[in-house]
């Protein structure tokens, strides 16, 4: 019984009730876990830590703990699921195979809305995302470690791509040689963020970083928003990235490793711009504001390159359910920048 004796690292407890994998994430694995204690049934999130992607799990943990202590003092409306402590104290317990584990309060009666999302569902999470900025703009950034060094950096990314391309470690590159061909439509746009970052157009902020549609969590009842989740890659970065990660998961038609053909839904991208400026328009700079539809075309492209990088790596870092998800994950992508290149910049 692993996690039950990994749980024990966390708590005490009379009677173990069982852990169940939940979320779909495609680096951590993620459990609830529940436990009885004197009568009382315990359920809380228990998470194994993926630590050949996040190399410092402890400084990403430090970061998570900064971070969540200091939402927990600001005017911030939604609920902050801080990390809950071994009994001795350590926000992770190392299992005697290595392995990274933490622990989260669970917030019941929820859900994360993965899939197309109506107007209102994205008007919502652009807003809490929006707030979670807000509250985090006077955060002294340079307290927090890069738990990912280059995580957006599509000038870094390019280069690995290439020396995948260069490798080719799997040799898939000359039957996907088409696919591989359409990369380089997305070169303008990095370009164009590039420049910005380095010219200091755009402000360094702390940011979220994978504002996705599935890292936010809503009230089954209400259908409002409850808590921003998945903290780790909390760390400096620009907001059009954070809002480009929404534009990616909440406009599009389809999820993102559908294979068929993925459309654009205008209605939800005026939602997404509508709910986030509620809670931004005020500090974020005219050039940010202007730029945010830019900010999804980056991060589109971006993700197509990342998804293909790894099909060509041999499938490496993301989690694949089949042998051609990344593929179909990097086609689907790279329609989906196109269609945000075609109609918005
Ligand atoms: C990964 O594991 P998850 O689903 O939270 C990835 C994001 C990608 C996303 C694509 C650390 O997020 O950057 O946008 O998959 N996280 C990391 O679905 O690479
Ligand atoms: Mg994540």
């Amino acid at each position: 019984m692993p996690h039950q004796s990994i749980a024990r690292q966390f708590f005490h407890f009379d009677r173990w009730l069982g852990a169940e994998v939940i979320g779909n994430g495609n680096i951590n694995d993620t459990y609830r876990i529940t436990f009885e204690n004197n009568g009382n049934v315990s359920t809380f999130l228990l998470q194994r830590l993926n630590h050949h992607i996040f190399l410092q799990p402890e400084a990403l943990m430090e970061n998570i703990r900064k971070v969540s202590d200091f939402l927990a003092v600001q005017d911030y409306p939604l609920q902050v699921a801080r990390p809950i402590p071994t009994l001795e104290g350590s926000l992770l317990h190392v299992d005697e195979q290595g392995n990274y584990w933490r622990i989260f309060p669970f917030i019941p009666n929820s859900y994360a809305p993965e899939g197309p999302a109506t107007t209102d569902i994205a008007f919502n999470a652009a807003r809490a995302y929006g707030a979670f900025l807000r509250a985090l703009r006077h955060f002294p950034a340079a307290e927090l470690a890069e738990t990912i060094p280059g995580f957006h950096d599509t000038d870094r990314r390019w280069a690995a791509f290439e020396d995948i391309l260069e490798k080719d470690p799997v040799r898939r590159v000359r039957e996907y040689a088409a696919v591989i061909a359409a990369m380089p439509e997305a070169l303008p746009v990095f370009q164009k963020i590039s420049d910005m970052k380095n010219s200091g157009a755009l402000p360094l902020r702390v940011t979220h970083n994978d504002t996705k549609a599935g890292n936010i969590l809503f009230d089954e009842t209400t259908h409002q928003a409850l808590s921003v989740i998945d903290l780790d890659t909390v760390m400096p970065g620009t907001v059009l990235s954070d809002f480009g990660d929404m534009v990616r998961t909440f406009a599009p038609d389809r999820p993102e490793d559908n294979p068929e053909q993925v459309f654009l839904r205008p209605d939800i991208i005026t939602a997404l711009q509508e709910g986030f400026l509620s809670e931004t328009v005020d500090w974020l700079t005219e050039t940010e504001q202007k730029h945010l539809l830019l900010g999804a075309a980056w991060i589109t492209g971006e993700q197509a390159l990342r998804f293909l990088t790894d099909w060509l790596a041999g499938d490496v870092y993301y989690k694949i359910r089949y042998p051609e998800h990344n593929l179909v994950r990097a086609r689907n992508q790279l329609g989906l920048f196109r269609a945000i290149v075609a109609k918005y910049t």
